[in-house]
């Protein structure tokens, strides 16, 4: 059974997430494992602190290296073969859906959260990977954890009631994803577009894939340099970009025309 470890000076944020929902089910029933651990458990002072002022000076806290390396310790001693052990940090490469499928086939994993102004940089001995959930700063590792936790999870066999939901959606080949609609067709003067009522499924999927295309084309063009495009896929792509050039084009016109 797939298992994480979840390091945290703040436990109780970490639980409480995962409680509830579809990971909550999931661990619930026992289809995955998570440990939350407290780092002031692996602390050895009265106080149980587990930060420190940076070395040279400057604002800011650090999160001292022993707990962390007691935790980690501990975890390892519990088990054995190869250790993969996350580091959330915006220091850390992006944390995509690839990473998420490759972790979702290793057995244990460990996600350190970071505080404060960061780790001991010692502490990354230890670690095999550093990921950021993205370019932004947030008061710890916790959620960004939980991101992981979330996305790794929900890839596990079990987790998620519909395999089919998994294997159709929009990352899996590098796409966004295409518009979505449920009843009432009308709603406040807004029809489903006809296509979607016809019942031609051969016509829907066409529809999907070019709105999945367009999308992808008008918001994230970066994706399409690493999507897996299928024939189909490629010839719409290259209507889309003609229609688009001929929509500059045509723009342009229409502003000389302004301009006279
Ligand atoms: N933090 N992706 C600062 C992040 C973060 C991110 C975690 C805040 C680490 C020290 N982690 N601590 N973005 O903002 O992963």
């Amino acid at each position: 059974m797939p298992s994480f470890d979840i390091v945290t000076i703040c436990p109780a944020m970490v639980t409480q997430a995962l409680e509830a929902g579809v990971l909550g089910r999931a661990i619930a029933n026992g289809t995955i494992r998570v440990t939350v651990r407290d780092l002031r458990d692996f602390t050895a002072d009265r106080h149980r602190v587990v930060d420190d002022v940076p070395y040279g000076g400057g604002p800011g806290m650090v999160l001292k290296p022993e707990p962390l390396f007691r935790a980690l310790d501990a975890i390892e001693a519990e088990r054995s073969g190869p250790k993969t052990v996350i580091l959330t940090s915006p220091q850390g490469r992006p944390f995509t859906q690839a990473a998420a499928e490759r972790l979702s086939r290793i057995e244990h994993v460990v996600v350190l959260c970071g505080r404060y102004e960061g780790v001991d940089e010692r502490v990354r001995t230890r670690v095999t990977e550093e990921l950021s959930i993205g370019d932004y700063v947030l008061t710890g590792g916790e959620l960004p954890a939980l991101v992981v936790v979330d996305a790794v999870a929900r890839l596990v066999p079990g987790v998620v009631g519909d395999e089919a939901s998994i294997e159709g959606e929009s990352f899996n080949r590098g796409l966004l994803d295409f518009p979505h609609y449920t009843r009432p067709a009308v709603v406040d003067g807004l029809s489903v577009p006809d296509v979607l009522l016809s019942g031609n499924h051969a016509e829907i999927r066409r529809w999907r894939k070019r709105q999945a295309l367009a999308r992808t084309l008008e918001r994230r063009p970066d994706l399409l340099e690493r999507a897996a495009l299928d024939e189909e896929e490629r010839i719409i792509l290259q209507e889309l970009q003609h229609d688009r050039l001929r929509g500059m084009w045509n723009g342009r016109m229409e502003g000389d025309h302004e301009r006279d």
